[in-house]
């Protein structure tokens, strides 16, 4: 009974990368303990796999991966029936879902435990506490229901070296499902590689899941080691795209402009996500040095050009709609693309303000769009997270906000949509708001669809934007039922719900 099963459940449709956080748990027991896995991403129903490894008796830890939104829709299911089929088998969740929403997890009786955050060091110390029976209080980053049904969590451990953690193990992932199955076809290119070069984040924006894991701390690894792991890839799986999954992969500027003299001629194309303070302070050389190593897009959170907004998202002070204008025309000449995501729909003193602020954002939308073309929009409806102790989260309660408390309530299709960043369930946000920003959404698809739906053939970019223009120029954004057909028919893809289009 000492083995461990690990699982990932199904993501979004159509998205299948590596599932880091899957390798890096399976890495951090390897050597001691024999690990299975079965991907929800590669399986119609993982059902009937897990249950033959479990009923062979030799698996007695069951890990689940779960980030919030569809992968809820079988973790739950599924660790449920582990608990009713198997009820020998201990449970243990790990990844953003259960550390954000823990008593929730907790109130559930089929989740044992939880690993709060990085689990490289807390997941191997819990399994050898639970075999030898030793006391769960020494291991950090852990949480279980208390016998009072509230959660007992051990403290936070700082972050590890990133260096000294053990290399992914691709050939076992490999064994399992074949690794061509995971480099999918992107705009980037043929053999698309997911790769986290770091963890957490120096900042700590009230909006972002991060910061309540992460509290503003962030350790990357060396740029040498980086750069030796992605020649490896490239060499044994032919990989020849790279996304890095870093929440800030950009946080020094040294490490990148080593990292870029490192892969330059190395036929990688790469995209990552960083700041644009961050990005702005870069020199104009490194920059160059990025785009000559292959760095073809970067994702970067303006969410707004108003600085009573920013300052509201705890952005405030170093991101201004300047700098945010300035970097988008800067970037483009270097012939990297921006690609800008926008958080609208914050709660405001009043209806009428939060209308207002939503056309202001749209307005400046339109100048970003004007001043780069080539940028990238992505548009999100603010989906509160527990950011306890700042000032939105307080205010946002007051509102009358509340998470769900148990993880029934959360697989209910609202919750779902919420994950998603659709439809909040805010309550200062109208119906006629959320159409306000989805319609206007639907008409800047059209009138510039992303460069990262490759599939859209240049004729069908073309009719769209023949079609969106005049509703694009007049800002007549209400009932695109037009464009919102085509693109349902040409199933254009949204790459904020679903990553980079793969095949
Ligand atoms: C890749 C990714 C995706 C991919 C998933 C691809 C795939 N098929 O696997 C796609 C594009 C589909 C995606 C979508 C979404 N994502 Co996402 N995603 C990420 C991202 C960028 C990387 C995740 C990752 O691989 N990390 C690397 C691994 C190594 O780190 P890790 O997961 O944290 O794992 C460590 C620990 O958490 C822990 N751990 C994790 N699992 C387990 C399991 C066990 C058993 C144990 C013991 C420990 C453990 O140990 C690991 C090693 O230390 C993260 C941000 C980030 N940088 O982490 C966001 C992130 C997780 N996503 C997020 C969200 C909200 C979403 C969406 C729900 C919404 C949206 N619009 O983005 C959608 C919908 C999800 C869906 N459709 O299924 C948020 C979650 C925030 C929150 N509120 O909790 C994040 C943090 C981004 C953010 N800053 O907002 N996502």
């Amino acid at each position: 009974m000492s083995k461990v099963l690990l699982f990932n459940p199904r993501s979004a449709e159509g998205k299948c990368r590596v599932p880091l956080s899957i390798l890096q748990i399976a890495a951090s027991v390897q050597g001691r303990r024999e690990v299975a896995l079965v991907d929800g991403n590669r399986e119609g129903d993982p059902w009937p796999k897990l249950a033959a490894y479990l009923a062979s008796g030799e698996y007695g830890y069951f890990g689940c991966t779960v980030m919030p939104g569809p992968q809820l829709k079988q973790a739950i299911p599924v660790t449920r029936r582990v608990r009713q089929a198997f009820p020998a088998v201990r449970t243990i969740w790990g990844g953003y879902f259960p550390s954000n929403q823990l008593a929730a997890t907790l109130s559930a009786p089929y989740v044992d435990f939880v690993v709060c955050g990085p689990g490289d060091a807390a997941f191997p110390a819990l399994l050898d506490a639970l075999a030898s029976g030793s006391p769960l209080t020494a291991i950090p980053n852990l949480a279980w229901q208390g016998e009072d049904g509230e959660p007992v969590t051990t403290p936070t451990a700082p972050l590890l070296d990133q260096d000294a953690l053990p290399p992914l193990p691709y050939e076992w992932l490999h064994q399992h499902y074949p690794m061509e199955g995971y480099l999918g076809r992107t705009f980037l290119g043929r053999r698309t590689q997911a790769y986290h070069s770091s963890v957490g984040c120096p900042f700590s924006c009230a909006f972002c899941g991060v910061v309540p894991i992460y509290n503003a701390r962030w350790r990357g690894e060396s740029a040498a080691r980086i750069a030796a792991n992605l020649l490896e890839l490239k060499g044994r799986w032919g990989v020849d795209a790279v996304e890095f999954h870093d929440n800030n992969f950009f946080v020094s500027e040294r490490r990148v402009a080593e990292l870029s003299a490192l892969l330059r001629g190395a036929g990688l194309i790469w995209w990552g996500e960083g700041r644009i303070d961050t990005l702005d302070r870069y020199a104009d050389a490194t920059l160059e040095q990025m785009r000559a190593a292959g760095c073809r897009m970067i994702f970067l959170g303006a969410e707004s050009g108003d600085e009573a907004v920013l300052r509201q998202m705890n952005k405030g002070g170093t991101q201004s709609g300047e700098q945010i204008k300035r970097l988008c025309a800067r970037l483009g000449r270097f012939d990297i693309i921006p690609e800008y995501s926008f958080v609208l729909g914050l709660p405001g003193p009043n209806a009428a303000a939060v209308a207002g602020q939503i056309e202001r954002d749209i307005r400046f939308i339109e100048e970003i769009k004007a001043i780069n073309p080539q940028t990238e929009i992505i548009v999100y409806l603010y989906s509160p997270v527990p950011t306890e102790g700042s000032e939105l989260y307080r205010q946002i309660e007051a509102d009358g906000f509340h998470f769900p408390r148990t993880l029934d309530d959360w697989l209910s299709p609202r919750w779902e949509q919420f994950d998603l960043r659709r439809n909040p369930l805010t309550p200062w946000l109208t119906p006629a708001m959320v159409d306000r920003v989805r319609n206007f959404e639907t008409v800047l698809n059209a009138y510039a669809p992303s460069v990262s739906d490759f599939t859209l053939r240049p004729w069908q970019r073309r009719l769209l934007r023949l079609l969106a223009t005049p509703r694009y120029r007049m800002r007549a954004y209400r009932y695109p039922l037009e464009l919102k057909a085509l693109l349902r028919w040409w199933r254009y893809r949204r790459p904020e719900q679903e990553g980079f289009r793969a095949e």
